[in-house]
């Protein structure tokens, strides 16, 4: 048997050790924080109000707008499967010839308004543009390039016009951008000579100058996404990718940046050495989300994802039929998904050569809209909410409103709900105010039951918690 003493040893010895260990790893955390030129330029999530709007914006849509429209995935009789604004790619097509098409460029039915217009009919709160994709055409007219709008027949800087109408209609201004350009006779994919690398800072330096362009042209606009930046070249010159997006900031004050731009001074991308955010918000998500039980540590930085309607067709691809395409009621589970997991979710458009939409994408952007003039609520200024997935669909939360949105009606016509430790469910109506029963089940356990007329669409349900009164003490744990 043990003293009394010996066992104030055992506690001692093991407390201490306990601690030497706990100071030991703490040691380690700090140790692992190695220092970086490149790395994240500060950690955790922006609150300033710029950032809050872009969060709070949730839905965006995406515009994939330049020469490739015109051949739509087909080349010298080829039609080719893959993303039609690679086509030039595909197709092994040189540029001086690629370039060629600018004659072609004569978009009879644009309108900026129309456009605008349809966007605000489908509920986005942004639009994010290309300015100039891989292909190395300028869809404004940029003094540093000869392959742009103004050498078109039609002339007209056509992202000036958009950025205008979308503004007007209230609707905030991206730009994607990528860095990438396969007409430039600068761009490298590496550096491994001497000549490499002088070219290459002269590619840097018209990049800057093709940003701060867009930057000083159009003061309106809200975010930079950028693109084509995983090659070596660029992930050898990380200060590049710190200073262009300090050099944003600096000439656009609250303008946000995807983490896609950056490296780090190890090449390492989105997050640096230590594991932080580089730029602004996360944006790895494209075509895919996160797992809704597993991922949850996205929720801890802001992020946003972006989607096609076919597999994989950004720019317009004159065949749809060669990869499935979703249904909006595919699109409208993505954009929830990523809201409940504290993300935005941006919708990608290829418009055609002739300016005008194609009809899926028309009536897609009808279908979103008017889901969304009906349940919003659930979208716009929505986060994470904190609470236990359930197979009905998916939560989201604003303030103190938390909403189901319900994707899968079940069999038992009783939605599961799990309330967090020491809260209550003691409501649960549909938009209009319709009360739906709730009966606690379990502890922190109730069901829902489904809306009398069963709305033939996915729906929302909002609820409300309250701390817990006396009542979870009835239940008592099984004895085993
Ligand atoms: C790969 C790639 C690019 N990133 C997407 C957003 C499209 O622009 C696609 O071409």
């Amino acid at each position: 048997m043990k003293t009394l003493r010996g066992r104030f040893v055992c506690l001692l010895l093991l407390v201490s050790i306990l601690g030497i260990g706990m100071s030991a790893r703490a040691q380690e955390t700090e140790k692992k924080e190695i220092p970086l030129k490149y790395g994240a330029t500060y950690v955790g999530k922006r609150q300033d109000d710029a950032m809050k709007k872009f969060r709070e914006n949730r839905l965006g849509a995406f515009i994939h707008w330049g020469l490739y429209a015109i051949p739509g995935g087909e080349w010298n009789g080829k039609v080719y499967n893959g993303a039609a604004e690679w086509l030039k790619s595909w197709a092994k097509v040189p540029s001086d010839e690629w370039m060629k098409l600018m004659k072609e460029w004569n978009p009879k039915q644009f309108d900026a308004q129309t456009w605008a217009k349809m966007m605000k009919d489908m509920g986005v709160k942004y639009v994010k543009i290309t300015t100039k994709h891989h292909e190395g055409f300028c869809l404004w007219s940029s003094k540093y390039s000869k392959y742009t709008v103004a050498h078109t027949p039609y002339k007209k800087d056509i992202w000036g016009e958009l950025v205008k109408a979308f503004n007007d209609e209230g609707i905030d201004v991206h730009f994607y951008f990528s860095v990438m350009d396969w007409s430039h006779p600068d761009w490298r994919y590496d550096i491994k000579t001497a000549e490499d690398s002088v070219a290459f800072s002269r590619f840097l330096e018209f990049t800057d100058n093709q940003l701060r362009e867009l930057a000083e042209r159009y003061p309106t606009v809200k975010d930079f996404w950028f693109d084509g930046t995983w090659d070596a070249s660029v992930k050898k010159n990380a200060w590049w990718t710190a200073h262009a997006e300090q050099m944003l900031k600096e000439l656009l004050p609250g303008v946000t940046v995807n983490s896609r731009l950056r490296a780090d001074d190890y090449g390492k991308r989105h997050f640096d050495s230590n594991g932080h955010l580089m730029g602004d918000y996360e944006s790895g998500y494209e075509r895919r989300l996160p797992d809704p039980i597993k991922d949850v540590q996205v929720t801890q930085w802001d992020w946003e994802a972006c989607m096609t309607l076919p597999e994989n067709q950004w720019g317009y691809h004159k065949d749809w039929s060669l990869s499935y395409v979703k249904t909006p009621v595919e699109v409208l589970e993505r954009i929830v998904h990523a809201v409940s997991m504290g993300g935005n979710m941006v919708v990608n458009f290829g418009p055609q050569p002739d300016g005008d939409f194609r009809p899926e994408e028309k009536e897609m952007a009808a279908a979103i809209g008017e889901w969304m003039r009906k349940y919003g609520e659930c979208i716009y200024g929505c986060d994470y909410a904190g609470l236990e997935k359930q197979d009905w669909g998916y939560y989201t939360r604003h303030g103190e409103n938390v909403y189901m949105v319900v994707f899968n009606r079940p069999y038992s016509s009783h939605l599961i709900v799990k309330s967090s430790k020491g809260e209550q469910l003691v409501s649960a109506e549909l938009l209009d105010g319709t009360r739906l029963k709730v009966t606690e089940t379990a502890r922190d356990e109730y069901h829902v039951n489904m809306p009398v007329q069963d709305p033939s669409e996915p729906f929302v349900i909002r609820l409300h918690f309250e701390k817990a009164g006396e009542n979870g003490k009835k239940y008592r744990e099984a004895l085993i």
